[in-house]
């Protein structure tokens, strides 16, 4: 990391030609150097279509010039954007006569590592920032948003002022630890901590669940062999993706493609037949759709409409757990009255005709927007590794803490280990961050952000 002193300068907007291309340029010489190339400059909060001119005055275009004062930015320093046209060469131009004249090209997240020193936002908030320009769907852009607007921030600082109270009583009971008078003191230190743990317990659940927004809600596609896995799975996915033949017993890995349905990115998944046999790669083949099995937000199983619900079938469809599954009752052109499943209704469709597709994906929708793992519910939050890690360590401490209470004499102990708790609940928003830290995080943001 180079100075932090220094005036940066990047591209916002992607490489490439658009619309309009911008460029952030922030640092203490900010203003004085956009000066040097737009005469005269707006005033602080105000746009202006102005000329901008290159370092030797021959003009590069005509943009949307904005000055923003410092601490009133988004790094919290003087801050100056140009909204040019769309054209690498013109904002190359633009880089180019800014790097001239004295700064310096940005590193990936420098203007929001700016932000997070100066006070504009805590860590968990620039981690959200990263989050929300990566968020792969809706409910992933929701639980992001969420976080920048500093709910999950909340609940940490909340946390941390109610371990601080019972930090008070437990150092008060020192005090007075001679003078039997700590009755009531352990009763209220004992009343924060239950309350402290039931709230850490609560933010681990719901950042245990927000991990998965991480990565597209998952549907599985089983059955016995040769009920028209594939041939579904391709009709979904819209190409011809797996191999398909009258063979029961043809596809043996597992296959994955990404679809978007609506507010939806799912990843659908499609794998070996359901049956026992000795042939080992088939073997292995079953055995990864079981283990997909565990790991499936959806489990569409598919059924032969021809043949009906087999022994096999129903002794397998009950091996899946109720609020996951989903019976379909393939191969409806060669007609066959299908029984209702014991979840109700079975899906009719025909991947040979196409038909009976669109109910089928409409429902699978529903169940997805149903499920609070995957819409991202109020609550649930974008954790990373780096947050679950913090909160354990903070429940063991509180754990300890609750141990200590009900041994005499320790609440020197017990004050430590709550302050211990309260360190962990502060790294998260990146009270004592050190360099490592801050590298490890802003690295992977793009550069301009
Ligand atoms: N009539 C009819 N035939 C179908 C339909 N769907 C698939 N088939 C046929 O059924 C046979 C098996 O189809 P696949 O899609 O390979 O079945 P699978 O379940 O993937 O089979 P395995 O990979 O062996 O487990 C092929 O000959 C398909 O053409 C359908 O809707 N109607
Ligand atoms: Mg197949």
């Amino acid at each position: 990391m180079r100075s932090a002193r220094a005036t940066i300068v990047a591209q916002s907007t992607p490489v490439g030609v658009g619309a309009i291309g911008i460029v952030r340029l922030s640092g203490p010489e900010a203003q004085n150097l956009a000066a040097r190339l737009v005469s005269p400059l707006p005033p602080p909060g105000r746009a202006e279509l102005c000329l901008v001119r290159d370092e030797d005055g021959q003009p590069i275009d005509r943009g949307l010039v904005m000055v923003f004062r410092a601490p009133r930015s988004y790094t919290g320093e003087d801050l100056v954007e140009f909204h040019l046209h769309g054209n690498p060469v013109l904002l190359a131009r633009l880089l180019d006569a800014l790097v001239t004249l004295g700064c310096r090209p940005a590193e990936p997240g420098e203007f929001t590592r700016r932000a997070f020193i100066n006070g504009k936002l805590d860590l968990a908030q620039a981690e959200a920032v990263a989050d929300l320009i990566e968020a792969r769907d809706r409910a992933a852009a929701r639980a992001a948003l969420r976080s920048l607007e500093g709910d999950f921030s909340r609940c940490v600082r909340d946390l941390d002022a109610l371990l601080r109270e019972g930090r008070v009583y437990a150092e008060a009971e020192l005090d007075f630890a001679d003078q039997d008078v700590d009755d009531g003191l352990a009763i209220e230190l004992e009343r924060i901590l239950t309350e402290a743990r039931a709230q850490l317990e609560h933010l681990c659940r719901n950042g245990r669940r927000g991990e998965s927004l991480r990565t597209e809600p998952r549907i599985l596609l089983l059955g016995r062999p040769n009920v028209g896995k594939s041939s579904l799975f391709n009709r979904l996915v819209g190409r011809e993706q797996a191999i398909v033949t009258p063979v029961a017993g043809t596809t043996r890995d597992l296959l994955e493609a990404e679809v978007l349905w609506g507010e939806f990115r799912v990843c659908l998944c499609d794998g070996a037949g359901l049956r026992t046999t000795d042939e080992p790669i088939e073997r292995e083949g079953v055995a990864r759709v079981w283990r997909e099995v565990d790991r499936a937000d959806l489990l569409v199983y598919v059924l032969d409409a021809s043949v009906g619900w087999t022994e096999e079938d129903r002794e397998q469809y009950q091996r899946l757990e109720r609020t996951r599954r989903l019976a379909v009752a393939n191969k409806s052109d060669l007609g066959g009255t299908i029984d209702e499943g014991e979840d109700g209704p079975v899906f009719a469709v025909s991947a040979l005709r196409g038909e009976g597709l669109e109910t089928l994906v409409i429902a699978l929708r529903v169940r997805l927007a149903r499920d609070p793992l995957v819409t991202g519910e109020e609550g649930v939050y974008l954790a990373r590794r780096r947050h679950l890690t913090a909160l354990d360590e903070a429940a063991e401490h509180l754990a300890n803490a609750s141990a200590l209470l009900k041994k005499e004499g320790k609440a020197d102990l017990l004050a430590e280990e709550i302050r211990w708790a309260q360190k962990a609940l502060g790294a998260i928003l990146g009270e004592d961050a050190d360099h490592q830290l801050l590298d490890d995080v802003f690295r992977r943001f793009c550069i301009g952000k």
